[in-house]
């Protein structure tokens, strides 16, 4: 499908910073070692509402892996899939009695202006669930040929993945077998559903039920794919058989990216699928994650509403650090705001303190897993004293400028 519109980022002097990411496999910070292209998947909205303050945090954080890429000479090439075919849009769709495509392409064209307006550069490929069911399809019944797959004995038409195929299964979030089985029941999964294997095995193909939506699987049978070899696939179809990046929130960690890892390795014979799983935190509103079901939502859309300036809320957003559970409140926006209207002022400056010096800075804080506050620190720093008069970098402000909307994609000049 469509994406979104990019923008032009400025090129910044010098050689950009090899960029460290925290990976949940190995819980640690590790460098990334983009290959050629870098290599980047990251789980995109399922579209059966307007994107939230928690969907932005999570783009811009991977926003800002692709800008520390790129000024490193990273050619990158990023997918982002768009689930616009589940369980909870059509229950959304069937509960306002509209029709579940329409709701999902409203959904995602809001989500595409969003993200203009919050200056996130576009994926390379933005690719539905529903356009992708045949290659889909097709895998899973390569995973049925390979022993990976069975069918439940009840007449359903469903389809699970054998647990018993994937022998690293739990690397990637390293959780207890206990955690898993709350995790899985919690998050889309089913281990209390009589006939399968393993309480933990996914669903990989749904068959066709009476009144939903079902497209034709050839030997499946008609039906609808599940949701981690949704994601296996799209990424596998276009980044090949081993990724730099796996990412998402941190709501994802279990079961989806433990399952879309093991559906890949089994399909590929590879692993890791990914060589890093970069997982954001959860933005959260009056104590609670935010989310569609718990319906405590600050949307994107309502704040550009009442001409909220996008930039000053990526940059509240960016106020914490992108691993961070972390709260909306007001006064996390009034900083994002003063903060955008001080380093708009600085940029007009005459001169300021050295613009070299500022642009290592920024580079090397986001360069260690991405520390925002760090580099917001750093910027506001130096924009403290140019509006003091300190400094005699004439051509500083102008750096600034494109330090700002290379690296933190925050445009301070009009
Ligand atoms: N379509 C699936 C992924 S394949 C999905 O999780 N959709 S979503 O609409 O629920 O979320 C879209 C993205 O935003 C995911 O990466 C998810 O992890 C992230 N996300 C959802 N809620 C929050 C939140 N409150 N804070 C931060 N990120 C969030
Ligand atoms: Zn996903």
């Amino acid at each position: 499908m469509d994406s979104w519109t990019g923008h032009e980022v400025p090129r910044l002097p010098g050689t950009g910073a090899p960029l460290a990411l925290f990976d949940s496999a190995r819980q640690a910070v590790a460098p990334t070692r983009p290959g050629r292209p870098a290599t980047m998947y990251v789980c995109g909205i399922t579209p059966y509402d307007a994107t939230h303050l928690g969907h932005a945090a999570t783009m811009i954080t991977f926003d800002l892996v692709q800008r520390m890429w790129r000024d490193a000479d990273h050619q990158v090439e990023y997918v982002q899939n768009v689930t616009d075919i589940d369980d909870p849009l059509l229950e959304r769709a069937a509960r306002d009695g509209e029709d579940w495509v329409v709701l999902a392409m409203r959904e995602t064209a809001l989500f595409r202006e969003d993200m203009e307006a919050l200056r996130i550069i576009p994926p390379t490929h933005y690719v539905g669930a529903v356009e992708s069911i045949p290659a889909i399809a097709d895998q899973v019944r390569v995973l049925l040929d390979r022993g990976a797959g069975y069918r439940l004995a009840d007449g359903s038409g469903d389809i699970y993945f054998d647990l018993a195929a994937a022998d690293r299964f739990g690397y990637e979030s390293n959780l207890s077998r206990e955690q898993m089985l709350v995790f899985a029941a919690e998050r889309g999964g089913d281990p209390q559903r009589p006939g399968k294997r393993d309480p933990l095995d996914p669903l990989l193909w749904r068959g066709a039920r009476d009144g939903e939506p079902a497209w034709e699987g050839g030997p499946l049978g008609p039906g609808r794919p599940g949701w981690h070899i949704e994601c296996a696939v799209i990424a596998l179809r276009l980044l090949g058989d081993r990724i730099d990046v796996q990412g998402g929130g941190n709501d994802l960690v279990f079961p989806h990216h433990e399952c879309s890892a093991a559906h890949a390795e089994v399909l590929t014979g590879q692993a890791p699928f990914a060589a890093h799983y970069v997982h954001a935190g959860m933005i959260g509103l009056d104590g609670e994650k935010m989310s569609k079901s718990r319906g405590n939502l600050v949307f994107v859309s309502r704040l550009r509403g009442d001409r909220v300036a996008p930039m000053a809320v990526r940059l509240a957003l960016m106020s914490g650090h992108y691993r961070a559970d972390r709260q909306w409140t007001d006064d996390v926006l009034k900083a994002g705001q003063q903060r955008w209207q001080r380093w708009r002022a600085a940029a007009c400056a005459a001169a300021g303190p050295s613009g070299a010096d500022l642009l290592a800075a920024v580079r090397g804080r986001l360069a260690d897993d991405l520390d925002t506050p760090g580099a917001l620190a750093v910027v506001d720093e130096w924009a403290d004293e140019a509006l003091a008069g300190v400094g005699a970098d004439a051509q500083a402000p102008v750096l600034m400028a494109d330090i700002c909307d290379a690296l933190l994609g925050v445009r301070v000049r009009d």
